[in-house]
């Protein structure tokens, strides 16, 4: 039995400024099977913001992380695809750039724990969720 998923991906900040965009959506490109059915170079405000991180409101990271995310475009896109919610959480690797595994993306580029380059959803729920608040209009997915 096949489980299609779709996630969301973000390119944060630092990928885009760094012209990492092509490295970073290459990789995702080539993984059998998945594909990009959304795309946007968008900069993101507080508001989106909030609710995209609702869940570390109040931590001590909170506030610079926003300021962080809010600083430059990001590349906002929905990929779907078998297991991709798992798959796309391993490829990006850990949330500490420097623990990160060699080969994924966080560890092959990324230079902290704030700056890691990649969001991906990390549960279905977290993925509805999500792709609800950048990207409303989606059509549901078959099956
Ligand atoms: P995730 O992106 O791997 O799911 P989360 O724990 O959900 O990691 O944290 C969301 C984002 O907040 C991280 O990707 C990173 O940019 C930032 N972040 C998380 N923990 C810290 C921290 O301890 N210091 C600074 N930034 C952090
Ligand atoms: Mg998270």
């Amino acid at each position: 039995m096949t489980e299609r998923q779709r996630t969301l991906v973000l390119l944060k900040p630092d990928a885009v400024s760094r012209g990492l965009i092509g490295e970073i959506v290459g990789r995702v490109e080539r993984k059998a099977g998945w594909r990009i059915t959304a795309l946007e170079l968008r900069t993101l405000d507080r508001e989106t913001l909030r609710q995209h991180y609702a869940e570390h409101a109040g931590r001590p990271f909170y506030e610079p992380l926003l300021e962080f995310m809010s600083s430059g475009p990001s590349v906002v896109m929905a990929v779907e695809g078998e297991r991709v919610i798992e798959g796309m959480r391993a490829l990006a690797g850990a949330t500490d750039s420097i623990a990160a595994a060699p080969g994924s993306i966080r560890g092959d580029y990324g230079t902290s724990v704030r700056e890691n380059l990649i969001h991906a959803s990390d549960s279905e729920k977290s993925a509805a969720r999500e792709l609800e608040i950048f990207f409303p209009n989606l059509p549901s997915l078959p099956g």
